[in-house]
């Protein structure tokens, strides 16, 4: 009898003891993303993607364009019709142009989810990249010049299929500020990256 008593205050006193807690994580998930944007952001994943297919990207081809175990829908004439309207919208980063942020010394991975590969390359402003007949989904842009330079660099990277890289924010690719991306082969793939 006396046991059980001591057990019952235990468990009243476990669930007493809870209650803060559950409070406190209440008003974390009300708060959402004004919670979110006070704490510390020390990690960030950017991703290349692309959906090209391999029997039609790589056909005739010695050196595959589009890696062949990936897992791509679009053909090849599908995305060649999509670079008059700015290109096909499934070559992209992820984040995309809206940007994200990472806080200084913070670790960035640069990861491809894609078949093709990709250039991640710092510029001064967005442009064309280094393919002139892809620049048309660009309204032809001038190249840049940060895609003209020989690859990899300290600010342009090469983003093969089934790679990750890994980065310091505030090093040489992800100084502090505000940061333009894009791919200098695909120069609609766009992104914005500030190191705070
Ligand atoms: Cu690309």
């Amino acid at each position: 009898m006396a046991s059980s008593v001591i057990r019952a205050s235990r468990t009243r006193s476990t669930i007493v003891k809870c209650r803060p807690v559950v409070g406190a994580l209440s008003l974390a998930a009300a708060l959402g993303t004004f919670a979110g944007a006070a704490h510390a952001k020390d990690f960030l994943d950017i991703r290349a993607r692309d959906q090209c297919d391999p029997v039609t990207f790589n056909a005739g081809r010695a050196n595959p364009l589009c890696s062949p175990s990936h897992a791509g829908s679009v053909t090849l004439q599908e995305f060649l019709d999509a670079l008059p309207n700015g290109g096909h919208d499934a070559w992209k980063f992820n984040p995309g142009p809206s940007g994200a942020h990472i806080d200084r010394g913070g670790t960035v991975q640069v990861r491809s989810d894609a078949g093709e590969t990709h250039t991640f390359t710092k510029v001064v402003a967005f442009g064309g990249g280094a393919v002139p007949a892809l620049n048309v989904a660009v309204g032809n842009a001038p190249p840049r010049i940060e895609c003209l330079a020989p690859r990899p660099n300290l600010t342009s990277i090469n983003v093969a299929a089934n790679t990750a890289q890994l980065f310091q924010a505030g090093g040489t690719l992800f100084p502090p500020g505000i940061n333009l991306y894009q791919c200098c082969i695909h120069p609609w793939m766009r992104t914005i990256i500030t190191v705070r």
